[in-house]
């Protein structure tokens, strides 16, 4: 009794104090079950990380339906979004479709994450300026980064496009 009590312990997991010890042994160095632990294991890590995959702030969230170009998206529930504090080129301009085929790539379809800009929420067609985000990777930084745009910083402002690059 004291025996199985103390395995159960080591085990952590209440449930084994129930099965007789031979059993558990038989389980701990069977192949099968080590295959089985390691992939529970790796789905419990899959939960922890697209739990962590969120940014620091949002205000809204919506899956992005539409994107109009580099700058320019849809997001269902929200509407237009323009993606503040940079600018992408223009239809007919160099690096136009680059920058509209990488958004697409990033956010088209995917659950978008929207940090709304407090001291600015719409431009003058109005739309909505915010940050967008994939995950918690911000969208309006790796267009700048990667150099599909340029910043555009237009104060007020919640956000500074220059501490991005
Ligand atoms: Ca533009
Ligand atoms: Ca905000």
């Amino acid at each position: 009794m004291l025996l199985s009590i103390s395995i159960a312990g080591c085990v952590d997991d209440n449930s084994i104090s129930q099965i007789p010890l031979d059993e558990v042994d038989l389980n701990i160095s069977s192949p099968e079950s080590l295959l089985n632990n390691s992939s529970i294991e790796s789905e419990i890590n899959l939960i922890n990380e697209s739990q962590a995959q969120i940014p620091p702030h949002y205000e809204k969230s919506g899956i992005c339906t539409y994107v109009v170009d580099g700058d320019t998206l849809d997001v269902k529930g929200v509407g237009r979004i323009r993606l503040v504090g940079v600018n992408t080129p223009e239809r007919g301009e160099p690096g136009y479709q680059e920058a509209k085929d990488f958004v697409k790539s990033k956010c088209l379809g995917k659950l978008i994450y929207l940090d709304i800009d407090d001291k600015k929420n719409n431009d003058r067609y109005g739309r909505v300026l915010a940050v967008v985000y994939v995950g918690n990777t911000n969208i309006n930084a790796e267009l700048l980064k990667k150099g599909y745009a340029e910043v555009m910083y237009i104060p007020p402002s919640e956000f500074n496009p220059y501490s991005w690059t």
